[in-house]
């Protein structure tokens, strides 16, 4: 009797601790499926995606991950902390074949990452896996097979950029960077980016003339001006990683890196100072020299390039820089002076300062300083009057060859000149 209930006590505490576990402890990871069993990854439209559905009671570290036949895994989501479902719809995300990067035995890719890629036709173990704070597991599995899938990565092949250090400050001197990639195979997306310390993204536009168009296998050639050639300012100055980034239909995604360094760079402001020339005389005699004297002065944090002849140069009316073997260089800041009958834009031109205040880089190019001032005079000797207004307007501008005459640095000043013939 006394035996018999102890064993009727024991009875009805094991059945109390299952009621209780049933209740209090809801299964972590429940309703769990996957809409497919097979798929076809190959961007045909059909079959290509899937969708995993699950619900978790708790919050949870989940994982959803796929185990070839050799065991081998393939993670799709690794150990992502989600909330409870609650009542809300179970979690629900689709799934197109696609993995984290992952090499087959033999393969050994140089150049390039292969971050995302789409599982190898054949039968998966697929597993979702919820862990919570206790470190209490649980797991649901099932199988999936892929097939057809157009496993064929996009590569990125022979990534460069040239030159490895650059000066985007529109000086005619390596202002330009350019970058050349390889893609193997047709592609959804490719993006060239360079990737600050501080890791903010500078978007890279592929070149119009690249060999291949948009989206095609074969060569992507990409042209940075930093931004310059738009009169924006540069990345500051500084070491920069740079991402070729391909993404083909499947959603296949490949990078490569390179490193690119900015150096003086920034967007060349100069002007005549006040807009003031000093001009020697309305009025010369033919065979007398017209006399200028301006101020230039560089408001930038930029040096600005220039180049000969030297302030203090006297030009013959028919002569012009070029007479003089001083041509015009893309990039270069010139003083010029130009006259209604001249034939040439500014025929005459001038350095934008002295030995005295530019300074010289190793290949012998010259810059003023960043906001410097430099005093320029010049002469021209009039040794005929060409053309037939006299007088006529001579003005003063600054010349940025190649590049622009902005509004401000043209017809600076103008003196009405009258040239007396005997
Ligand atoms: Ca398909
Ligand atoms: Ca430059």
């Amino acid at each position: 009797m006394k035996r018999h209930g102890l064993l009727l006590t024991l009875l009805v505490l094991t059945a109390a601790a299952i009621l209780l576990s049933g209740c209090g402890e809801q299964p972590l990871l429940s309703e769990v499926s996957f809409s497919k069993s097979l798929i076809t990854p190959n961007a045909d439209g059909l079959d290509d995606v899937l969708r995993i559905q699950y619900r978790l009671s708790r919050s949870a570290w989940l994982s959803i991950y796929f185990l070839d036949k050799a065991g081998n895994r393939y993670v799709f989501r690794d150990r992502e902390l989600r909330a409870p479902t609650g009542e809300r719809e179970p979690y629900s995300v689709y799934f197109s074949g696609v993995v984290q990067g992952y090499t087959l035995p033999g393969e050994n890719f140089e150049g390039f990452t292969v971050v995302q890629r789409v599982l190898q036709d054949g039968v998966y173990t697929w597993v979702v896996e919820a862990t919570d704070e206790t470190g209490h597991t649980e797991q649901v599995t099932g199988t999936l097979t892929i097939a057809e899938a157009d496993t064929a990565l996009p590569e990125l092949r022979n990534f460069t950029v040239s030159p490895p250090v650059f000066t985007p400050n529109r000086d005619g001197i390596s202002d330009r960077a350019r970058m050349n990639v390889f893609v193997t195979k047709p592609y959804a997306t490719l993006l060239v980016y360079l990737v600050g310390a501080d890791g903010t993204r500078y978007h890279v536009a592929e070149d119009e003339r690249s060999p291949a168009r948009p989206g095609e296998r074969g060569l992507h050639t990409f042209d940075y001006d930093a931004g310059v050639d738009l009169g924006a300012d540069p990345p500051p100055d500084g070491t920069y990683t740079v991402w070729a980034e391909v993404q083909d239909a499947v959603g296949q995604r490949v990078v490569a890196t390179s490193t690119l360094t900015i150096q003086n760079g920034g967007v060349p402001r100069a002007y005549i100072l006040n807009a003031e020339v000093e001009w020697s005389a309305q009025s010369v005699a033919l065979g007398e020299t017209l006399w200028f004297t301006l101020t230039v002065e560089n408001d930038s944090p930029v040096p600005i390039r220039t180049s000969g002849p030297p302030p203090g140069t006297v030009y013959n009316s028919d002569q012009n820089y070029a007479t003089l073997g001083e041509t015009i260089q893309s990039g270069v800041f010139r003083v010029g002076i130009h006259c209604e009958n001249a034939l040439i834009n500014y025929p005459w031109r001038w350095a934008v300062g002295d030995s005295s205040v530019l300074v010289k880089d190793d290949e012998g190019h010259l810059y003023l300083p960043p906001f410097t001032r430099a005093v320029v005079t010049g002469g021209i000797r009039f040794v005929s009057v060409e053309g037939k207004r006299n007088p006529q307007y001579c003005w003063a501008g600054l010349i940025h060859e190649d590049v622009e005459i902005s509004q401000v640095n043209d017809r600076v000043d103008p003196v009405f000149l009258f040239i007396q013939v005997p």
